[in-house]
């Protein structure tokens, strides 16, 4: 299939590229190489170090023995949307080309405005494009768990049945998401809904969890193949962050009691889903909405976990924890579906351990590279607006 990877150079996009290629399908892509700008500004830098546009192109044909064409351009400028659309006619277009950081959107007023303002925006233009130039494609739109927020009731997917003052319907499930980033996402569903309903697209949402991890099936050996993992404050998350943290000897930083939980899934599982949800498109006129994660965890029994492989690999390990620098629960129910990836033939992955090992390993050739950026690992950024250091808290007991 035609594969159009909005977002090409991220996390996810330059793995996916790779991934999907290997499996046979025919990708391109754009970038602003926006990422790059966001982590130099909050005065970090990828673990792994990351190539330039050009040389991740002539790598990627060097090892794949076919040309990409992977165009750096902005998804909020329609015309170029358009235009790029219009040139690769694709089957699928799979949205992750948007600012993916919480912390980041609750920087100040500047930071929320203008990452509603590129998510919702870049989605909307994919949308008026793809019903201008290529209304039978099927959009696979990144959106995220956090969607859902901390309700005290199961999540299911996207939708669930009401009955309401002795009637009933089935209606989208209630999004309560914890910051600006995440509510950018609430709003991209909403639209992503509504455009199928009057113009018959078909989309696929993804209520993606928390992604961890440098490896997947496809990656060569090649160094400028390699995918980027970021460990600050606002670019990092979890398990990336605290086996960064286990390769430096820096106290893997819990936020609060640390007993939130979350889906998590390896880099690997996010490429095989998503590869899943475009080999399995929805029917024209759809929209629906899957949940994608391998397992929910408490991010300490992660924590724990990082320091017990830790352990293994020689290095020793604290634990501790920081004031909490978010407005979230701490204690909740946490209990969301995933079955629609299940039936389409999507393996969870258990083993966070080896995958934990697997990422550690590749870290510690990077150790003195990371360790020139230890100050970024304790957060700064509070969700009441202000900037303060999180300090060391004692555990609750
Ligand atoms: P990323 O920041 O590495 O990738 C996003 C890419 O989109 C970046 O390379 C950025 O330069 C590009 N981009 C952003 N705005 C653009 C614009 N206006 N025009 C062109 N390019 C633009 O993030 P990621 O971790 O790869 O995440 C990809 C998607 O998946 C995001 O939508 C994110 O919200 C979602 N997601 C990620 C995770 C995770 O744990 N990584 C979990 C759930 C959902
Ligand atoms: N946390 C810690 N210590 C840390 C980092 C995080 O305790 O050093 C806690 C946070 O307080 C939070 C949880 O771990 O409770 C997850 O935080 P995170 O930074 O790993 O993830 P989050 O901010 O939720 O965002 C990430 C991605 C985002 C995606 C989301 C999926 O950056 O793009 O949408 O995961 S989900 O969490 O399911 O919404």
């Amino acid at each position: 299939m035609k594969v159009f990877i909005a977002g090409i150079d991220g996390y996810l996009g330059w793995a996916l590229a790779q991934y999907m290629t290997h499996q046979g399908h025919d990708v391109a892509g754009v970038d602003l190489l926006l990422r790059r700008q966001w982590v130099a500004e909050v005065n970090s830098d990828s673990a792994i170090p990351i190539y330039s546009h050009g040389e991740r192109v002539h790598a990627f044909q060097q090892h794949f023995n076919k040309p990409l064409d992977f165009r750096v351009g902005d998804l909020c400028d329609y015309d170029f949307v358009t235009k790029v659309l219009d040139d690769f006619r694709p089957d699928a277009i799979v949205h992750l080309g948007q600012m993916p950081s919480a912390p980041y959107s609750m920087i100040d007023q500047k930071h929320s405005v203008w990452t509603q303002v590129n998510n919702i925006v870049s989605n909307l233009n994919l949308l008026w494009a793809m019903r201008e130039v290529v209304p039978d494609a099927h959009l696979v739109k990144l959106g995220t768990m956090g969607e859902y927020g901390q309700p005290n009731i199961d999540i299911p997917e996207g939708f669930f049945e009401v009955e309401f003052r002795g009637r009933k319907d089935y209606l989208p499930f209630p999004r309560q998401a914890g910051s600006w980033y995440h509510q950018s996402k609430v709003h991209d569903s909403h639209n992503t809904h509504f455009a199928c309903k009057i113009w018959g697209l078909r989309a696929t949402d993804i209520m993606q969890g928390v992604v961890f991890g440098t490896q997947f099936p496809g990656l060569g050996n090649d160094p400028r193949l390699r995918t980027r993992l970021d460990f600050d404050q606002c670019f990092g998350t979890a398990i990336n962050r605290f086996c960064v943290q286990a390769v430096v000897n820096h106290p893997l930083t819990l936020f609060g009691a640390g007993t939130m939980r979350r889906g998590f899934l390896p880099l690997r599982d996010a490429m095989r889903c998503l590869t899943l949800a475009v080999e399995n498109p929805a029917q024209k006129g759809e929209y629906r909405v899957f949940n994608q994660f391998a397992e929910a965890y408490s991010i300490s029994e992660l924590a724990y976990m990082t320091q017990e492989v830790g352990a293994e690999l020689g290095l020793n390990v604290a634990v501790k924890h920081y004031d909490n620098p978010r407005t979230e629960l701490e204690e909740h129910y946490y209990n969301p579906d995933r079955e629609n990836l299940l039936k389409i033939g999507y393996t969870p992955s258990q083993d966070v351990k080896s995958e934990m090992r697997l990422m550690i390993e590749d870290l510690l050739a990077h150790k003195d590279h990371i360790q020139k950026y230890a100050h970024v690992l304790v957060p700064d950024i509070r969700w009441d607006g202000t900037r303060r250091k999180s300090a060391e808290i004692a555990p609750k007991t």
